[in-house]
This record gives C-alpha cells, structure tokens and sequence, in this order.
C-alpha cells in the first residue's frame, strides 16, 4: 500500500483519507494498488484489439511477436492508439461545446426562463468577427445566427473551422503544409476513428499528423466555441475572491455538490439554491440555507461567474462524501468515478445522475434537457433538502481547511487589468516580457492522478516557474490545486515569485498564477496567445513565443488532445507521466523532435516537476534569446542556460 504521504500533499485530503482507511472504504489509491504491476503493453501502446484476428500485443525489442497478426509494427500499432485516444479526447470537449451551442439557440428562442444571453458584449464581438449582421437586431436574432454558425462548425463537411483564423498566419501555413488544417469537428473524429480501424492507415508519421489535425479541431474547435458561447450564455467572467478546499462544506446547511462538466447544468443550479422559495423550504426542514460547491470542473465554471466555492479537484470526488455532509452530489459528464454510487450504500448522500448521455448504476437519474432546466434543477435541490433531513450528524467530518483565491481571468480580463478598462491591451504585459521584469508565460493545467501525491507536482513546478519569473496561467484541477496551495491570491506573489514577477503582480493587483477556468477554457490560452502576437515584439508567431505548457499529474484522454493542440499550435509541452508511446521509438522521436518541424514546437515528458519546470525555462529561455530579448531583470534562482554557457566558455 501507498504510504500516507504518497497518497496527497493536501491536508484535508490526508485527513479524509485516514477516515476511509479507518472505516475501510476504498478510493481510487486503494484501487490503484489492487491492480497491482500495471500492464506494461498498454502503458507503451502496444497493444491492439482493433480487430478480433486480435488482441495482439508485440513489441519492438523481442520480447514478444514484433507484429500483429494483419502484420502491423509497433510503430503503426501505437501511433494508431494515440490518435485513438486524441479523437476521444475532442470528442469530450467538442460534445461539451455543442451542448452550450444548443442551450444558445434556446435561449435565443426564448425557450427557457433560466438561459438567456449574460455576455452581450462578447455576443457582439463574436457577431462582429464572424460577419453577422447586428444593425437594428436584437440579441437574440443575434445569437440564433451565431449558434446555428457554430452549430455548423460541428457537422462541417467542407472547408475549415473559422477560429483558425485566429491563429497567427505562421501557423495557419503550418497547418496547410503538414495536411493538418483542421475541418469539421465531428468530421475529424469520425475520420480519425476510420483511419484507426484494422486496415487503414498503416503509416506511422501520417497517423500522428492526423491525430495534430484532430487535436486542433478541439483546441480551435470544441472547446474555444465551448468557452465563448459560455461566456456569451453565463456572462462573461471577472476576477472574484472565492473559497476553495472540503471546510467549504457546511455542517448546518443543506450542501449540494456538482461534479462534471457542463455549465448548462450547474449554472442553473446556482440560481435554484439561491431561490427564496427553495430557501424558505430548506429552512423549514432545520437547515440554516443551501450552500453550493463544486468537484472538477463544472465547479470551475461556476467559480469564475459566481464566486460559488470549490470543494475539491479530481481525487478528492470521493473525499468529499466520505464527509458524510454532501446530501446531494450531481454528476453530468466526464472525470466522475462510477465509484461513487457505492458511497450511497455507508452515507445519506444521494447521487443523481443529470446527462441524457451519461446514466450511472443505483443513482437517480434526472436527464437534464435545455427546456426542461429550471424544473429539473428545483427538483434535485428538493431531493437535497430530503436527504438533508436524513443526514446523520454523526457520521459528519467536515475538515477544517479551505483556503481562499481570486479566480475569473480571461483574454478579455487580462487585457483590460493590464491596459485599463478604457484602453484594454497586452502591452504591459508584452513590455514587461521584452524588458526580462517576466521572463516568460507558462500554462500548467490538467488532472490529478493518484500515481502522483496528489497536488505535489502541480505546486512544486508552479512554485518554481513563480520564483523564476515565470507567469502561470491554469485552468481545470490544477488550478484548484494551486488554488488549494494558497498560489491563486495576490499575496503569493511577496511570498513565492520573483522580484520581477512580483513587480508586476503589485502593480495591477493581480496573483503571480491566473485561473483561466475550466478544461476547455484552456482555449483562452490560446486566444491570449494571439492577442500577445498581435501586440508585437515578442515573436511573430506561436512558436516563437517566450511560452510553454505542462500537465504534470494528467490522467485523461482529454489531456492528450490539449497538449497535442498546444503542439500543433506551436507550443511546447512537457508531462509528467510519458504518452502511451514508449513502445515506438519511431512514435517518441516524432513526438519529442520531429514535430518542431511540422509546427516549431514538441512534447517532453519529465515526471519529476522540478526538473520539468526547468525544462520550460530553458525553452522560455531559448525564445528569448532568439527573440534577442535581454536576461532576467533581477537576479534568478534557475539561471539561464545559455548565459551560464557563455559564462564558462
Ligand atoms: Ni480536465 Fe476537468 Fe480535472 Fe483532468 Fe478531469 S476535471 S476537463 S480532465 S481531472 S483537469
Ligand atoms: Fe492485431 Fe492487426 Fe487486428 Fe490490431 S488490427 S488486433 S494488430 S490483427
């Protein structure tokens, strides 16, 4: 078994985890350590049961039969796999994005009292830079033409997305030459899906070429339309102090819990636990009020519109009902453990299942539809005051911790705390990256995974990019786990970051580490890359960029596909655990080499987060001096490569 502190680095978690271990209810590292040795064929990629000639498993240095038996290598074998993993990836975030596009087109039509377009000014702007009309039209005329628009984006049979036009031309041309201009959403994951089966695609590099196009129509595709139809649709957030950790559960208070994905779900929630009558219902049932929080990234999501406290991230799903508080946890889609229905069984808490997609066993399933939302949300809010009355206080555990953080960052956010809300624009921030006050921008953002102390590799590299002059942006767990460290609030910066960084942070009042929200929001990085192109003076284009990406504790499919579009988009990106590609040297090499020439950018993997932060200075580092750009400002702890090279030479 995992040692205690193997297991996490969050105290509430640790506290949590010795309940379980003492009432013997598993989680998820229980669980880890029942598989025992984990099956090394499928953590290198070399396993296939893509037809039932099969399953084959081969290997490249003997082991084993080096090839299928339709005669497939390693290298076709795991190339295959990876763009496997890729298309299910986008088809995560895409299927999201289009559940937010529907929920537009309701709201355009008046069809729901509880969507309506928050985020007229975003609604304009999409409107303007797609060409829809807006002269004398109202907004909802407006949006009904930009969701079907976008709507289109998704069953696209011809043509290419129009958000690459975003993209810096650099790598437009990219796309164009390596075949990997990003079409229909759907259309890209139904091919990837074909080109995988037995008998197709057999060649190694054009599968991963394939697998950047599908991954591009996620970045570009799924999830940018996700994020800015749900801030047209939820409004637009801005920066908010919040609380985050299991002390926001409350002992005397009905507590809900989402967990999963879709703010068409848990927005409407927020409105239904903060209505009267609801409220008054509660009351009458002995509860002081009804207190919201949230797991994942549907907590995410509401976090940065409403301020609505987070619970916890990824590992701590079962966590949070070993507390014996949550009367009701919702789930819709995506990162939520089927374990958790077993949690019914020694607490109150009723798990009900809210996506028509997603049904779990032994949970109430309550299919959530647009139309339908507000109904739906009164009913799991009085499920909650029911269960609420059969809590039994003496199975309650709530841990102490929680700690507080400022979230609500964007694009549009960053430029307008940067240049003032009269004249929004990155060039503070590109001035100070060119004078060496902040040394480079860094994304870290992804899951936890238990083979990793929970938070540790998110806090340890994200405190060493900030003490380095680094800026960190981050969404979807990590940022919770950050947020959890005490990282996300302006006082972090006089603690952990450096002079420069900190310079900075005190003068427009901001954290040295940005929560930009949830998974898909990691668009947001993308689209402020390219207001920092267009600003000038910092490179050209993506690749050129002062900028890197990590996921130091992923575990999911989604996370691939985020990375591979940070990749083909110029931006290079360093994991903690390897990709499932160690089986084909040919398939690493592409990944960690080949692909700067395709699109000026690859993937590393460095499990250890120190090291792996270092990593991305270095790179940090070598944009700078391509960019002739000066050296730190102040003297740093990790200094810069090149110059210590120099020094010696
Ligand atoms: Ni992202 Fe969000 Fe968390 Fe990982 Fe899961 S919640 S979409 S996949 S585990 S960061
Ligand atoms: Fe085996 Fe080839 Fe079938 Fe895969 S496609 S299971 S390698 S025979």
């Amino acid at each position: 078994m995992a040692e205690r502190k193997q297991r996490s680095v969050d105290p509430a978690s640790l506290e949590m985890l010795d309940l379980a271990a003492a009432a013997e209810i598993q989680t998820a590292w229980d669980r880890l350590d029942a598989q025992k040795t984990q099956c090394r064929f499928g953590r290198e990629g070399l396993c296939c049961r893509h037809c039932f000639m099969g399953p084959c498993r081969v290997t490249e240095d003997g082991r084993g039969a080096q090839q299928g038996v339709c005669g497939a290598t390693a290298d076709t074998i795991v190339a295959r796999n990876l763009l496997r993993h890729i298309a299910a990836g986008t088809a995560a975030h895409s299927d999201h994005g289009r559940e937010i596009v529907r929920a537009l087109l309701v709201a355009a039509e008046g069809k729901s009292p509880v969507y309506q377009i928050r985020g007229r000014a975003k609604l304009h702007a999409l409107a303007d830079e797609f060409g829809i009309s807006r002269e004398g039209r109202s907004d909802n005329e407006i949006a009904k033409e930009l969701g079907k628009l976008l709507l289109d984006e998704f069953g696209k049979q011809d043509g290419e997305l129009v958000n690459t036009r975003r993209a810096p031309e650099a790598q437009q041309k990219n796309w164009a030459r390596s075949g990997g201009v990003p079409r229909g959403i759907d259309r890209e994951v139904v091919t990837g899906l074909h080109t995988t089966t037995m008998g197709v695609d057999s060649d190694p590099e054009h599968l991963l070429l394939a697998a950047a196009r599908t991954a591009l129509t996620d970045g570009w595709g799924g999830s940018m339309i996700g994020t800015d139809v749900s801030d047209v649709l939820f409004g637009q957030p801005h920066p908010l102090r919040a609380r985050v950790n299991l002390g926001v559960l409350k002992k005397d208070e009905v507590n809900i819990l989402v967990h999963g994905h879709e703010p068409t779900l848990s927005d409407v929630m927020v409105a239904a636990t903060r209505d009267p009558a609801l409220l008054a219902e509660a009351r009458a049932k002995g509860a002081k009020g009804i207190n919201l929080a949230g797991i994942c990234c549907t907590a995410n999501e509401i976090l940065m519109r409403h301020g609505v406290p987070i619970a916890g991230n990824f590992l701590q799903q079962e966590l949070a009902l070993m507390t014996g508080a949550v009367d009701v946890m919702l789930v819709d889609v995506q990162c939520v453990f089927p374990a958790l229905t077993e949690f019914q069984r020694c607490f109150h808490t009723k798990v009900i299942s809210t996506s028509p997609k997603a049904d779990f066993r032994e949970t109430l399933h309550l299919p959530f539809h647009e139309e339908t939302a507000w109904e739906t949300a009164k009913q799991i809010v009085r499920e909650a005051i029911d269960a609420f009355t059969r809590r039994e206080q003496g199975k309650v555990h709530i841990p102490d911790i929680q700690q507080g953080l400022v979230a609500g960052f964007t694009k549009e956010v960053v430029s307008e705390i940067l240049g003032g809300r009269y004249r929004p624009s990155y060039r503070p921030l590109n001035d100070a990256i060119q004078a060496g006050r902040i040394r480079g921008v860094a994304g870290v953002v992804g899951c936890n995974n238990p083979k990793f102390p929970q938070d540790e590799c998110h806090l340890a590299m994200v405190k060493e990019l900030i003490r380095n002059e680094v800026l960190v942006v981050q969404t979807g767990c990590s940022a919770i786990a950050c947020g959890k460290g005490g990282l996300l609030t302006p006082e972090a910066a006089e603690r952990y970051a450096g002079k420069g960084l900190q310079e900075v942070c005190r003068a427009v009042g901001i954290p040295p580490v940005l929560h930009l929200g949830s998974c898909v929001d990691n668009s947001r990085i993308l689209t402020a890359c390219a207001e920092m192109v267009a600003e000038g003076g910092i490179g050209d284009s993506f690749d050129k960029l002062p900028v890197a990406g990590a996921a130091p504790e992923w575990m999911s499919e989604k996370a691939i596909t985020i990375g591979m579009y940070f990749v083909a988009s110029g931006i290079s990106v360093v994991i903690g655990q390897s990709l499932p590609v160690e089986g084909s040297q040919f398939v690493v090499n592409f990944l960690t080499r080949t692909l700067e020439k395709h699109f000026g950018a690859t993937w590393a993997f460095e499990p250890d987060p120190v090291a792996a932060a270092r990593r991305m200075i270095d790179h940090i580092d070598r944009k700078r001096a391509d960019l002739s750009l000066p050296p730190p400002m102040y003297e740093v702890p990790y200094a810069p490569q090149h110059l210590e090279a120099a020094a010696t030479a």
